[in-house]
Order: structure tokens, then sequence, then C-alpha cells
């Protein structure tokens, strides 16, 4: 509810507000949510060749088979990794690393080879069955301090051939591949095997959930926050994330906006730093996929025209009509709102009156951060729906 204080936004608002050096608070917190933003995450993805490892980069980051995307199907000889930048954050990396598979495989000439130290945590790829390639690259990734995942991909396909069957059961096949994968790795080594089964044309079905709740719960906070924004926005589950991850930082950018809003600064915004407004709102729509590229892009993966999907977006701009003239709009609409919730405020906690500026551009920042990530995350709900949607003339 954008009208309720917690407790810990009004000590954090009176923490600051009693430190005095405002000057100091503002650049502190200013560093926090800039470093926030810029966390590197640098994914690498191996395997043999043909297990799929180019298919998952493109699944991830949203990439058609066109522009950017990394070739599929294609055999690799090159032993040098290939970063793909994610299409919007610039800082997170999925990295395509060389095929495992030559018969005189070592995985620590490898490791040394793909540069190992450059990577967050490694994913392991195979579309058939683990062998000691995979097992000992694992072995070595642990000895370097970093975590590895087991994926098998293509599941679909093994679903396709096993729905002919007449007894065929979806959930039992995937058990018994998994059991499949964890007995060959285990033959192979492996002493608790944990194989994560998905299809790189479904990624929100099978485990594609389960790896990347695995991988939120093993990385830190920041790293975390990257990865979660960083997702592709393929099921209501990742939209709800995404919300719940902005939510978590609106109240700092709010005190940064009160740090500054504070200050005797001439020529300042007297409500709140506009500024600020429009960088994260931009980030909203950005991390919600509301933007030109994004809509793009999703719109000739469900083979839909753009305009349709575009359709179904009610409330928020796309990233590109946030400007300063846009925030100003819609602060003259939402002043009175702010407002009251300004009062009730500096009566509920009365020693704020004297910063009664900074209380101001806390309040505003924080109502108006508040209802564009509700009304973003709604309609980026509608757009994915929309996506989702059998097309007109398969629902005849
Ligand atoms: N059915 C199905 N096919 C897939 C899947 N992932 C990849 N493929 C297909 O498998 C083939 C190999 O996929 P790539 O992604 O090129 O494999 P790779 O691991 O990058 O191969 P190299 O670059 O040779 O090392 C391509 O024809 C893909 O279209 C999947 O999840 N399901
Ligand atoms: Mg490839």
């Amino acid at each position: 509810m954008a009208g309720r204080f917690s407790r810990t936004e009004i000590e954090e608002l009176k923490a600051i507000v009693e430190r005095g050096n405002l000057t100091e608070a503002a650049a502190e917190l200013q560093k926090k949510l800039e470093s926030l933003g810029k966390t590197p995450l640098d994914v690498a993805i191996t395997g043999e060749s043909g297990a799929g490892k180019s298919s998952f980069v493109n699944a991830i980051l949203g990439l058609n088979e066109d522009e950017g995307a990394a070739k599929t199907g294609v055999t690799q000889t090159t032993m040098e990794p290939k970063a793909y930048p994610h299409p919007r954050l610039p800082n997170v990396k999925i990295w395509d690393l060389p095929g495992i598979g030559t018969p005189n495989f070592q995985a620590d000439k490898y490791l040394k080879q793909v540069k190992f130290n450059n990577y967050d945590f490694f994913i392991i790829v195979t579309a058939t069955r683990f062998t000691s390639h995979h097992t000992s690259l694992a072995r070595e990734i642990h000895k370097m301090g970093k975590r590895f995942y087991y994926v098998r991909s293509k599941v679909d396909n093994d679903l396709r051939a096993e729905q002919r069957r007449r007894n065929f059961n979806e959930a039992r096949t995937l058990q018994e591949i998994r059991e499949d994968c964890v007995e060959n790795l285990r033959k192979a080594g492996e002493a608790s095997p944990r194989v994560f089964l998905l299809s790189n044309w479904e990624l929100a079905n099978y485990d594609f959930p389960l790896l990347q709740e695995t991988l939120e719960k093993e990385l830190d906070d920041q790293k975390r926050h990257v990865l979660i924004l960083a997702l592709p926005n393929i099921s209501a589950k990742i939209l709800q994330k995404k919300k719940a991850e902005l939510q978590e930082h609106i109240w700092e950018v709010a005190l940064l906006s009160c740090a500054i809003g504070a200050l005797p600064v001439p020529g300042l915004s007297l409500v709140c730093d506009v500024a600020i407004l429009v960088f994260h709102m931009k980030g909203y729509c950005v991390a919600f996929g509301l933007d030109d590229e994004s809509l793009t892009g999703l719109a000739a993966q469900v083979d839909k025209p753009v305009a349709e999907l575009k359709s179904a977006i009610k409330k928020s701009p796309l990233a590109s009509a946030i400007t300063k003239e846009f925030v100003l709009t819609v602060l003259s609409r939402s002043l009175c709102g702010a407002l009251m919730l300004v009062e009730l405020i500096l009566n509920f906690v009365p020693g704020l009156g004297s910063l009664a500026g900074g209380v101001i551009s806390f309040v505003t920042t924080r109502y108006m951060l508040q209802s564009f990530l509700d009304e973003a995350a709604e309609d980026a709900q509608k757009v994915l729906t929309r996506a989702l949607e059998p097309r007109a003339k398969e629902s005849i």
C-alpha cells in the first residue's frame, strides 16, 4: 500500500535527518544504489557440442536467432568463450563456452583456457547422458571455489517420443529421465547429484523455475538482485519476483531523495528530485520488458504483431517515453495524494518538521515510485497474458 509507512522506514528517515550531515548521507545512498545497479553477473554455460548451450544462452536472454543471438546448430571449433551481454542490462553476461567433448578432454586445462575465474557460476549442459567429462569438470570447478549446476536439456524431445506410448505419463517420464541422469552422475563419481531438466523452447516449464530459485538462494544479495532483474519475463511468478525486488529498494531511493531534498540547494525542485524518478521509472519498464526492443523480441518469439502486445498496455508508458516532462505531469497529478501523506508523517513524527523539504521529497518519491511500479507490473502481466494467448486462428 502506497500510504503505509513501516517502522524501519520511519526509523531510517529519522536517523538520516538526525545525522545532520545530509551531503554525506546522500553520497552514501547514491553509491549504494549505483553499485547495486552495476554489479556484474557472469554465467558460464558449458557442455558437449550440440547439447543446446547456445540455445540456452538465447532462451535466458530472450534473444531470437537474428541479431545478437548465439548461433545454434553449428559446430563450434574455437576454444574462446563468447560473451553474450543481456540486451538491456550490460552488467549481465552469459558466456557460451567451447564444447567439452574431445576424447582427450582435460578439465583443468579447459578451465584455465576459458578463464574460469571470470564467472560467478557454471551451468553444465547435456542433452543425453552425463559422463566422466561432466563430473571431472564439476570437480575442478568445485576445487576452484566456484559453483556448478547440472542441466539436462531438450526434455521436450524425450516427452514427444514417449507420448506415442499408450500409458504415457509426463511426470513419470520426467522422473525416469531425472533418475537416469542421477545414476549416470553417480557412476561417473558424483556423490550427491542434483539435475535440472529443461527445454530451451519452454523455459517457463519443467525444472527451470527450480534452477532459478536455487540460484537465487545460493547467490549473495547484490548478485541475486541482478539475476532477478535479468530473468526473461516468461511467467507471472518471475514478474512478481521482479516487482518484489524493485519494491524492496524504493525506500532507499526515497531516502536518497530525502537527503537531497533537505539540502538547501538553490534551483533544485522543491518537491523531489525528478531525475531520480526518471531513472528508476525507466529501470522498472526495462525490467518488465515494457520497452520497444523487448516487445519486438517477444512479438517475434510468439509470432504476433508487436502492436497486438502493445495494445495490452493500459497504464504505464514505454521506457522511451519516460522523460522529465512526463514525470512532472504525473507529479502534478499525484501531488495531492502525496502531500496528504506528508502531513500524516509530519504529525506522526513531529521532530521531522524542521526538515520538511526532505520529508516531502521522501514521501513524494516513494509514492510516485510505488504507484508506477504497481502499474508497470500490472501492464507487464497483461502483455504476458496477451503473448501467451492462442492466436485467433488457432482458437477457432
Ligand atoms: N527440441 C529441442 N531442441 C533443442 C533444444 N536446445 C537446443 N536444441 C537444438 O539442438 C541443436 C544444437 O543446439 P545448440 O544450441 O546449437 O547446441 P550447442 O551446445 O551450442 O552446440 P555447439 O555450439 O556445437 O557446441 C540445435 O539444432 C537446436 O535447435 C531443446 O531444448 N529442445
Ligand atoms: Mg553453440
